[in-house]
């Protein structure tokens, strides 16, 4: 291939100039105030942190669970008194299920290994889980 001047010119010419950058409409540093040189001001932006997910630890009913035995877990892993505990029992008696309280995930997660625990030694088919609260 042979190159001439003409060519070269030629794409010379369709070659676009590189650009010139253009300088930020704002200044990105502050005018110099004569007194900090070259200090950086950090400044603090709003704190967008949600708060953590919530979870209800729920009792289930079932056939062979002694009323009593899920009244003393209410009062022991919930710290409900008797009277207290006892209308939880009953509504989850009726209803299939109810709310024993409402923890973080971690205490959440530890009530229920608790329960479950204390259901398998004394030998109740009791069941215990935890779910997030919608927002
Ligand atoms: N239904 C059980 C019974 O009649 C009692 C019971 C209540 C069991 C609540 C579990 O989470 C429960 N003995």
């Amino acid at each position: 291939m042979h190159s001439t001047l003409a060519m070269d010119r030629m794409i010379f010419m369709v070659t676009k100039p590189p650009k010139t950058p253009t300088p930020p409409s704002v200044p990105l540093t502050k005018p110099d105030d004569g007194r900090g040189g070259d200090a950086v001001v950090l400044e603090r932006l709003p704190l967008k942190t949600q708060p953590p997910q919530m979870y209800q630890v729920v009792l289930l009913n079932d056939d062979y669970t002694p009323m009593e035995f899920v009244v003393m877990v209410i009062q022991e892993f919930f710290n409900k008194d008797m009277e207290t505990a006892t209308q939880i029992m009953l509504k989850i008696h009726l209803d299939g299920k109810g709310i024993c309280g409402v923890f973080s995930r971690d205490v959440a997660a530890t009530k229920v290994d608790q329960v479950t625990e204390a259901s398998r030694k004394n030998g109740h088919p009791l069941q215990c889980v935890s779910e997030p609260i919608e927002l």
